[in-house]
């Protein structure tokens, strides 16, 4: 399995960063002709171009319909002017959707499949080194096509040469383009290719006060030969910048007295509680192994934190303590935007969940843009991150070019995200059809192939199925399961959910004895401003009542309010956000309006209870 990028783009003494966001020339190519006809290699796109924002999926920019729903090649092109003062230039896209080729200058890239994750290439032998500056000329095509082996797949319905359907076995639109920024930066000749550090063990004096932690990294140095003409010295750095730990070897550990631990906390929402979220800096130099031990490269991981995570047969354990995911899922999406990464949209999504004394969010159903982790550690939010395999069936189970790639994205997220101290499980699937018999083998691999790359972390995926119909998750280590009582079956009978919600969880409980239980989604689609009482489907009563009808049982099971019986771990509903679907007879407006909040971010009625929930939870939490 190949990584297809490494570090995060990070500036310092030795590296720079060149943001090449903003607008870009665009067009589509209705007809797949753009390769054939060498696109890539004309100074300008062919007309007709228009401009279009990157980061940004291109579907809801234009007043066009037809690039709304386009279903194909699309290409972009940007030209800009590099001065040659680093002698390594790496170009990257931190996500474009989905399958992706990148020409520079002519030559080509780099290609690259799926969505959500990044990709990278060194450009530097694609640019003139003779001169002290390169004009350099970048054309992507981006294919958003879903087939039975991407992840997530869909596949194309052709009704007539005019009328293609892509259909997708999940509800969210299936924006595309250029949806995360793209990156130039530089790096010396010799360079550190990738760093991982994880808690490794915490020592406790009586009051469970930390006394020491063991942390162990590993860093990755490339472009020298031979290796022993370099040196490394890792330093980690606490909260003042102080060395509290150091170390010449590259692979090895770092012994921390009286640490301050990372604990997801919840933000107090004009304040990051950087008490519990405590974070380290690691700091790693690469210097020439000579009398003058010139630097050659730096890199910091500014997001270290110290904690550990264990399961028990009924507790979810942080710094082994127990913990309560009291969240709720997301989507990458807004207004105009789509799935494109926004700051704006970023900030408000950590202010909203501040609000609402939310602790956690699953990243469903795709991993989400890096910021969203760095903050989610910095304020003390919990994320359980997703792969994007949602809706596999019983096709999928037996393709092996599924399962390869399945185990390529999982591996990638993990090198991405590892580092991170707010991801807590990973979550290889959501809704697989895992009552078929092939789901058993399928998820037994995944599981297999996961765990000893799991970086200490649990693994899970999200389960739709009877807790007697299931064939995969007895390989993983918790149950996460997705509920609709009251809204998909018993549709309008909030009366009949406390006692289905109360077998369920006995039932799952009873055939995995060992196994905590979480509710990773439970929701009702609600148009804002509808009322009706006594409470109907879709108004904000039935919002309000159908959570509330949730929430007596789940405390019946919860491991914070029963710790000695308890094995019920947390409550996610879904959605955060009213977020956009295809248009279809169930979606009104285009939308999944499970949100809690509108997809402008204002809040529901049931917001008002969740927040008064999630204020109590957090005071036992
Ligand atoms: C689910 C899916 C989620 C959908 C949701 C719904 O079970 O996991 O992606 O959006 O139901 O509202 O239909």
């Amino acid at each position: 399995i190949s990584l297809h990028a490494l570090l995060y783009p990070a500036e310092s003494e030795t590296r720079q960063v060149k943001s090449l966001d903003g607008l870009w020339h665009f067009r589509l190519d209705e007809q797949g002709v753009g390769e054939n006809e060498r696109w890539f290699a004309q100074p300008n796109l062919p007309d007709p171009t228009i401009f279009m924002p990157v980061p940004s999926s291109y579907n809801d920019v234009t007043q066009n319909i037809t690039i709304h729903r386009h279903i194909g090649w699309v290409w972009y092109a940007k030209d800009f002017f590099l001065h040659n003062t680093a002698p390594r230039w790496v170009l990257r896209f931190q996500a474009a959707h989905y399958e992706s080729r990148v020409w520079v200058n002519g030559h080509s890239a780099v290609n690259h499949s799926g969505g959500h994750l990044p990709f990278e290439a060194d450009i530097t032998p694609f640019i003139s080194t003779n001169k002290d500056y390169s004009k350099v000329h970048i054309v992507v095509a981006i294919n958003n096509t879903l087939t039975p082996t991407t992840l997530p797949p869909g596949y194309l319905q052709i009704h007539s040469p005019s009328y293609r359907e892509l259909q997708t076995p999940f509800d969210f639109f299936n924006y595309a383009g250029i949806d995360r920024s793209v990156i130039l930066y530089s790096t010396s000749t010799a360079y550190i290719q990738d760093i991982t550090i994880d808690t490794q063990r915490i020592d406790y004096d009586a009051q469970h006060i930390a006394t020491s932690a063991v942390l162990v990294y590993t860093v990755t140095i490339a472009g020298v030969n031979p290796i022993n003409t370099i040196r490394v010295l890792i330093e980690l750095l606490d909260a003042n910048g102080m060395v509290v730990a150091n170390n010449t070897d590259s692979h090895s550990s770092l012994v921390v007295t009286k640490p301050n631990l990372w604990e997801p906390c919840g933000m107090n929402y004009t304040h990051p509680c950087t008490e519990h979220s405590y974070l380290y800096t690691l700091q790693v130099t690469l210097y020439n192994d000579s009398p003058q031990m010139n630097i050659l490269d730096i890199y910091r991981i500014r997001h270290v934190g110290i904690r550990t995570i264990r399961l028990t047969d009924s507790k979810f354990l942080v710094n082994e303590r127990p913990f309560y995911f009291h969240g709720a899922n997301a989507h990458e999406d807004s207004d105009i935007r789509g799935k494109g990464f926004d700051h704006v949209i970023l900030a408000k999504h950590f202010n909203l969940y501040g609000w609402l004394h939310g602790n956690s969010f699953r990243t469903s159903h795709y991993p989400y843009a890096d910021e969203f982790y760095e903050m989610a550690d910095r304020f003390g939010i919990a994320i359980i991150d997703e792969t994007p395999a949602v809706g596999l069936s019983a096709t999928q189970f037996v393709s092996q070019a599924t399962l390869d790639h399945h185990k390529q994205v999982t591996t990638e997220m993990i090198n991405r995200d590892r580092n991170h101290p707010s991801v807590l499980m990973w979550s290889l699937a959501n809704e697989p059809e895992s009552n078929v018999p092939s789901a058993k083998d399928y998820f037994s691999a995944l599981a297999n192939f996961t765990r000893p790359i799991a970086a200490g972390r649990p693994i899970t995926y999200v389960i739709s199925a009877g807790y007697n119909s299931d064939q995969g998750i007895q390989f993983f280590d918790m149950i996460c399961i997705n509920r609709y009582f009251g809204w998909y079956s018993q549709s309008g009978r909030l009366d009949q959910i406390p006692n289905l919600v109360s077998e369920e969880l006995t039932n799952w409980r009873h055939r995995f004895p060992n196994k905590p239980i979480l509710m990773s989604e439970y929701g009702a689609d609600t148009v804002v401003g509808l009322h009706n009482d006594p409470s109907f489907m879709f108004t904000e009563e039935y919002q309000k009542d159908f959570y509330t009808a949730y929430h007596s049982i789940f405390d019946n099971f919860s491991s914070l309010i029963h710790p000695d019986t308890g094995f019920f771990v947390g409550e996610l509903p879904w959605n955060m956000f009213d977020f956009a679907t295809d248009q279809s007879i169930t979606r009104v407006g285009g939308l999944n309006r499970k949100g809690l909040f509108t997809r402008q971010r204002q809040p529901k009625a049931a917001a008002f209870v969740i927040k008064s929930r999630y204020e109590h939870l957090e005071s036992i939490n």
